[in-house]
């Protein structure tokens, strides 16, 4: 039933006494860092401070700023001789983010992640091949010592190049995969090129899609497109990356392993926690990570605690899907709008194709968002008169929706940009005033 049976079904209260066991080592060992070690004797804190699971609350934030500003080692709490392995985003804007791991680090997180795949029904029958780039990106070799974890048969593809992945599933009988939901779209359109239906000419059938927000629609159209189940998994490059958090086969939110990290979900403004099960910011604390704790990091991801026990019977909380970060929330006209909001509309009206994007311009003065949307395949036959319709139909829809009168643009299949890694949804040229 479970990768771990006793851990997964762990009784609330027991989990809750092996959360506070490996929060006080987790501060014990963070303070071996220079940053956290300086700032709690500051503060005159300990691991002693902590007398049960909520008073994390004592606790400082630890922010994205806090680690750029202490790159690359100000949060080590071990020699380099202790190291097997970094990982780092891009760091495309300032110092990248650089997270350090012993070798109980990477055992740890090939088991969450092989615990992730069983959770989502993959097995050690499975063909699973892995569309994602490999190196410094956590979703490449996170999801490789998860599936050999698991037992699977991998096959490390690597991203890009659609007719040598449709190639790799037809040879060796792909059953699973993992890949970002963009891609996945694009992948398709390649298939049908070569005139290859996936839910005949494939054996797949179970995909694992993450790394980026994306809607129920956007999962719903991903399993139709090639016949398969498709779970969310969540992860993020300072909690280790994927293996986080991971839907189970009744596909109700996710379920994130609380024996490793520990969940508070915060009013993003005023800092205090959100009980009630309201949306607020992901905030989490790593509890079995030895290199490079993290306490009360800051994930600036949006979500909420589903309320109610899953029936699958595991007992670790689940989050609702992941509607996008903080910082992705855009202004247009006073209303405050996500990406997530859009496509959540889009991915409803079935005339509209796989892709969407959103430019906030400044039109004569104004703010103006344009949305460029792809139609469906076929599905212009020359009569301008369906044009206008449906333009007119996801006008009203949208301004519905976030309140703002968009410009839509109806655009050919396939003819949007298409970003190498995670999907673009918004640009921005409006101009300063
Ligand atoms: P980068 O910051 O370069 O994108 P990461 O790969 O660490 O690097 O990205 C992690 C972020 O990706 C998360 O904080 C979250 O915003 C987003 N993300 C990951 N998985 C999901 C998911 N299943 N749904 C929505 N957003 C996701
Ligand atoms: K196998
Ligand atoms: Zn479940």
């Amino acid at each position: 039933m479970y990768w771990e049976n006793e851990l997964e079904t762990l009784k609330r209260n027991d989990l809750e006494k092996l959360q506070f066991k490996r929060l006080k080592s987790t501060i014990q060992s963070a303070m071996n860092s220079p940053y956290y070690g300086n700032l709690y004797k500051q503060m005159g804190l300990s691991a002693d401070s902590v007398r049960s699971v909520s008073d994390i609350q004592k606790l400082p934030f630890t922010t994205k700023q806090n680690l750029r500003e202490n790159f690359p080692y100000g949060f080590l709490g071990l020699p380099t001789k202790e190291l097997i392995r970094l990982h780092s985003t891009s760091g495309t804007t300032g110092n990248p983010t650089v997270i350090f791991h012993n070798r109980h680090d990477i055992d740890s997180w090939a088991n969450l992640m092989a615990r992730s795949l069983f959770c989502a029904g993959v097995r050690d029958t499975d063909v699973f091949q892995n569309i994602c780039g490999y190196g410094l990106f956590t979703g490449g070799l996170g999801f490789q010592y998860g599936v050999e974890r698991l037992g699977c048969l991998s096959i490390p593809a690597g991203a890009g190049n659609s007719p040598r992945q449709i190639k790799l599933m037809q040879d060796y009988g792909t059953t699973a995969i993992h890949a970002i939901p963009s891609y996945l779209n694009r992948l398709y359109e390649v298939f049908l090129e070569e005139g290859l239906d996936p839910r005949k000419d494939t054996k797949l059938h179970t995909f694992v899609i993450g790394a980026e927000p994306h809607t129920e629609g956007q999962r719903r159209r991903i399993e139709e497109m090639y016949g398969v189940k498709a779970y969310n998994s969540f992860g993020l490059t300072e909690m280790n990356g994927p293996g986080v958090a991971f839907e189970c086969t009744c596909q109700n939110g996710l379920h994130i392993w609380e024996d490793a990290y520990l969940v508070e979900i915060i009013n993003p403004e005023t800092l205090e926690p959100i009980t009630d099960g309201e949306v607020g910011e992901l905030v989490l604390t790593t509890l079995d990570r030895q290199a490079m704790p993290l306490i009360r990091y800051r994930t600036r991801d949006l979500t909420r605690i589903l309320p109610g026990t899953c029936a699958c019977g595991r007992t670790h909380v689940r989050l609702d899907r992941i509607t996008g970060r903080s910082d992705d929330m855009f202004i247009v006209k006073g209303c405050n709008i996500f990406p997530m909001q859009i496509e959540g509309v889009l991915m409803k009206v079935p005339e509209v194709g796989a892709d969407y994007l959103i430019t906030l311009k400044t039109i004569d003065g104004n703010d103006e968002m344009i949305i460029e949307v792809e139609v469906k395949k076929d599905w212009f036959n020359g009569d301008i008169s369906r044009l206008d319709k449906l333009t007119k139909q996801l006008t009203a829809l949208i301004r519905d929706e976030v309140l703002v009168k968009p410009i839509i643009r109806l655009v050919e299949p396939n003819s949007l940009p298409k970003p190498e890694g995670k999907a673009v949804r918004v640009k921005e040229l409006r101009i300063a005033l």
